[in-house]
């Protein structure tokens, strides 16, 4: 084995929760979207690290608290846990819940201030303009209207209220043509393309100066040597990137190892903070640019945008108790074309669940399973030589890992399912053309290469879902007799499944959806 730091870094985050309200289906996704992601690269030998937490500071929770009758740190402290606990419910298999009022944290948000100081781009001004609580951010006159006597953003439908306070700016400004540049020379940067193109426009219609700083509140991270000043939340909240991998000791083992991140996962919603604010922060002090941005969609009940006043948002706790943690992964990562806005419905769940889990994976499991185990005494049996049509399987199977990985690592999820799901639909056709119930008084030889041929693509499902569902992918891969550690890593995929290998006694891994009775 090579040795742990031999392997090739990799480190993802996903954006960190305000944590005022209930987490909801959107983070979930996100979060198992990122899992996924870490998942993949440890089993395809990378050293990874997976950052994710909370985003606790800003007007938004302070007000919030306010309301709850509790001191921010009390409030903070409470819907930290919240996230914890949601975190382990959906198995994110995090490195670091990083909080954004951990005292490390702290130093990293004002040394980064301090190098964009020292690069001349932070100045004290009056900021004079539109702000949203909601979403923590400023609008231009002209990116508000007005709708009975109140102001929205025109983008996000949020009310705005007019601030006019002393502030520090940042530069902003000074930095169009190095993004430009640096988006035209870094084509992976930004993803979706449809996506990262709202970016582009964005940054080419010219850039104002940011007002980095607010004086009339005070739950923040103190701005250096300015008292009465704290950071904008979304200095602060950016900085998390960096505080999670060791920063500000750039030359720690950690920094070093892991800063630039690979990849930053994120909603359409705060777009312009991670492809404009914190490239052109991360230039200003002088730090390397994050190697990507993933820019995901938005998800909808029932096509139907959730809210708190319709009624309709969905607690990740309830939907795993219904349908079980690992359909919920498979279901969001296989149904959305990663990068689009998608909708999920009890139907849709339930038409994965039986369709793609329990029929075309799981039947073909505990088909072959339990054939092996009724005539071959629970042993994988040694193969014939193999046919056209046995090649024809082992070799499509064969040749998921490349495609799969490539899919993944452009974060395209559904397209890494939808080829396994394919060459899982072509070996049931194999299996039910070669009929091996029929074989077995037959001919039993070819009874035995047939399901070993089977079993091996099986396997080579089982090694390759695990990233996606967990949990499942264990349970199948034990009752393959594949012990855990290195048979179930991905170079492990290279090695047939050997002939001698005593299974379990095979146990249904996918069960079909039932309705409940009454329903
Ligand atoms: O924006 N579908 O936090 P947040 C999919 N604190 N994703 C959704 C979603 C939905 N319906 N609703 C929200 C913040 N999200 C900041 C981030 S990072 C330095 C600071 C996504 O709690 C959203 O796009 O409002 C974002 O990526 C994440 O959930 C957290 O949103």
């Amino acid at each position: 084995m090579s040795p742990a730091s031999s392997k090739t870094p990799f480190y993802i985050t996903t954006a960190i929760t305000y944590p005022n309200g209930a987490p909801h289906i959107g983070h979930a996704y996100e979060y198992i979207s990122a899992d996924a992601m870490a998942r993949f690269k440890r089993l395809d030998g990378f050293d990874v690290f997976f950052l994710t937490g909370t985003d606790e500071h800003g007007l938004k929770i302070a007000q919030t608290a306010e309301r709850e009758g509790l001191t921010p740190q009390e409030f903070v402290d409470r819907q930290a846990e919240v996230y914890r606990e949601v975190h382990e419910l959906l198995g994110t298999s995090y490195d670091r819940l990083i909080r954004t009022t951990d005292p490390d944290h702290y130093g990293a948000a004002q040394s980064i201030w301090k190098r964009m100081a020292d690069a001349g781009d932070i100045y004290l001004d009056k900021y004079e303009g539109w702000y949203s609580v909601r979403d923590e951010a400023f609008y231009t006159e002209d990116e508000t209207e007005v709708r009975d006597g109140v102001r929205y953003s025109k983008e996000t439908d949020t009310e705005v209220t007019w601030t006019a306070e002393e502030s520090y700016f940042f530069r902003l400004s000074a930095y169009q043509d190095r993004l430009l540049a640096y988006y035209e020379s870094h084509p992976e940067f930004g993803a979706p393309q449809y996506r990262f193109n709202e970016v582009i426009s964005f940054v080419k219609h010219g850039l104002e100066d940011l007002s980095i700083s607010r004086t009339s509140f005070d739950w923040g991270v103190p701005v250096p040597d300015a008292p009465g000043h704290v950071m904008y939340v979304w200095v602060d909240a950016l900085t998390n990137y960096l505080t999670g991998v060791g920063y500000p000791d750039v030359a720690s083992e950690q920094f070093e190892k892991f800063w630039p991140a690979d990849v930053h996962i994120i909603g359409k919603d705060i777009s312009r903070f991670h492809a404009i604010y914190w490239p052109a922060f991360l230039m200003s002090a002088g730090l390397e640019l994050p190697r990507r941005v993933m820019i995901h969609g938005f998800l909808q009940n029932n096509g139907v945008k959730m809210s708190k006043s319709l009624g309709n948002v969905v607690a990740p706790a309830d939907m795993i108790a219904q349908y079980g943690l690992d359909a919920v992964r498979y279901f969001f990562l296989r149904e959305v074309p990663y990068g689009a806005d998608g909708s999920y419905s009890h139907e849709a769940i339930v038409g994965r669940m039986n369709a793609d889990l329990a029929n075309n994976l799981g039947n073909l499991a505990q088909r072959s399973l339990s054939m092996v185990a009724k005539n071959l005494d629970g042993v994988v049996p040694e193969p014939g030589e193999f046919t056209a049509a046995d090649r024809e399987v082992l070799d499509a199977a064969a040749a998921l890992l490349p495609a799969v990985r490539a899919a993944f690592d452009r974060q395209e999820f559904s397209r890494a399912l939808e080829a396994i799901w394919a060459v899982l639909g072509d070996t049931n056709a194999y299996f039910a053309e070669q009929a091996p119930w029929v074989l077995r008084k037959t001919d039993p030889a070819r009874m035995a290469t047939v399901l070993y041929v089977t079993l091996e693509v099986v396997r080579q499902v089982g090694i390759l879902v695990q990233p996606v569902m967990p949990a499942s992918a264990a349970r199948l891969l034990d009752v393959l007799g594949q012990p855990e550690g290195e048979a179930r890593l991905f170079a492990a995929l290279g090695t047939p499944i050997a002939p001698g290998t005593a299974l379990p006694a095979p146990a249904p891994v996918f069960p079909r959806y039932e309705e409940p009775a009454g329903a």
